[in-house]
């Protein structure tokens, strides 16, 4: 089965649900507190999000403490420090709001959406991820996102349309690190169209029952638990359908380094950290990486017959 219903969690997991569901509760009542404009620190204006789906759960591991996951970030628009985004992006990522994404390419459909569109209660899901970054690190993060697949049918991708290209916000006001020679901005990711398509990839607006801080990507960012964190591209602006292998920011900076698929795979190192195994933020002890991140039985079937050392 692909995703669990909550009737196959164990007692044990709903412990740790209902840990992080009071800690949403006491974040939610701070948040409230301080009248959704001042914040406390690092919670600046998130809002509460209600009706989704909490019967979708994955991971057994328990969740990240909310904490890390909004002060241990990677968002070189704001810095390539851990602490820069948490620091920054609520600083002058703003405002968030209106947000379109515009779609175009290979589809019979091109045209825009709203993030108030994509972010509606009856398209939303929780899920409970494994996130690993090719650094070494991993966290569990309960996601709530709508299926990729459910916003890309909308624009009805053609038989050409072989990958999908995932763009950023290029703002340096917004983003003032855009200023800086860092990357190739803006960021830039792609996936192969069954990648895209799987069920597993979500276009997450939130976490911990909130919408998403501007640290971790908001509006919404793309979410592909089996592939290292750099896919996992944020605030995204526009989505291309595209006939060939799109060019993506971290394969442009260094092919060696970072391949177009990523996936987490501990038996292919990377030029600079070893894949074996992670540090679970949090963990003292490192522990071994699972293969595509622990979703082989959900994803394995995608690089079938691929020479996976090749396609890394
Ligand atoms: N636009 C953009 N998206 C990005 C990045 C970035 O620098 N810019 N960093 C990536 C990397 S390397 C990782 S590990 C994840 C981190 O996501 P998190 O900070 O929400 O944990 O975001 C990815 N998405
Ligand atoms: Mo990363």
């Amino acid at each position: 089965m692909l995703l669990r219903q909550a009737s196959d969690i164990r007692p044990s997991e709903i412990t740790d649900r209902s840990l992080y569901l009071d800690r949403r509760r006491f974040l939610s009542v701070g948040i409230g507190a301080a009248a959704g404009l001042v914040g406390l620190a690092g919670t600046a204006r998130a809002a509460a999000l209600t009706g989704y789906r909490k019967t979708m759960v994955l991971a057994k591991d328990a969740p990240t403490p909310f904490k890390d996951i909004t002060t241990y970030n990677n968002f070189y628009e704001f810095g390539t420090g851990k602490s820069d985004p948490s620091r920054y992006a609520p600083k002058y990522f703003k405002p968030i709001l209106p947000w379109t994404v515009t779609v175009e390419g290979e589809c019979a459909k091109p045209g825009t959406i709203g993030y108030e569109d994509i972010a509606k209660p009856a398209l939303m899901e929780e899920r409970i991820y494994r996130h690993r970054c090719v650094e070494a690190w991993s966290m569990v993060i309960p996601w709530i996102g709508v299926p990729l697949a459910t916003i890309l049918k909308r624009f009805e991708p053609t038989a050409k349309a072989k990958f999908v290209q995932f763009v950023t916000l290029m703002d340096p006001k917004r983003m003032p690190g855009e200023m800086m020679p860092i990357l190739d901005w803006p960021y830039r990711e792609g996936l192969r169209m069954d990648e895209a398509m799987h069920p597993l990839t979500l276009l997450a607006v939130g976490l911990y029952g909130q919408t998403l801080l501007p640290q971790n990507g908001a509006p919404l960012r793309l979410v592909v638990p089996w592939k290292y964190g750099f896919k996992s591209i944020k605030s995204i602006v526009k989505i291309r359908f595209v006939e060939t292998q799109p060019k993506t920011t971290w394969t442009t900076e260094d092919p060696q380094e970072y391949g177009f698929y990523s996936n987490v795979n501990p038996h292919v190192s990377n030029t600079r950290w070893s894949q074996e195994t992670e540090r679970r933020i949090g963990d003292f002890f490192r522990r071994k990486t699972l293969m595509f991140n622990g979703y082989g039985d959900q994803v394995a079937h995608l690089y079938a017959g691929m020479d996976l050392r090749k396609y890394f």
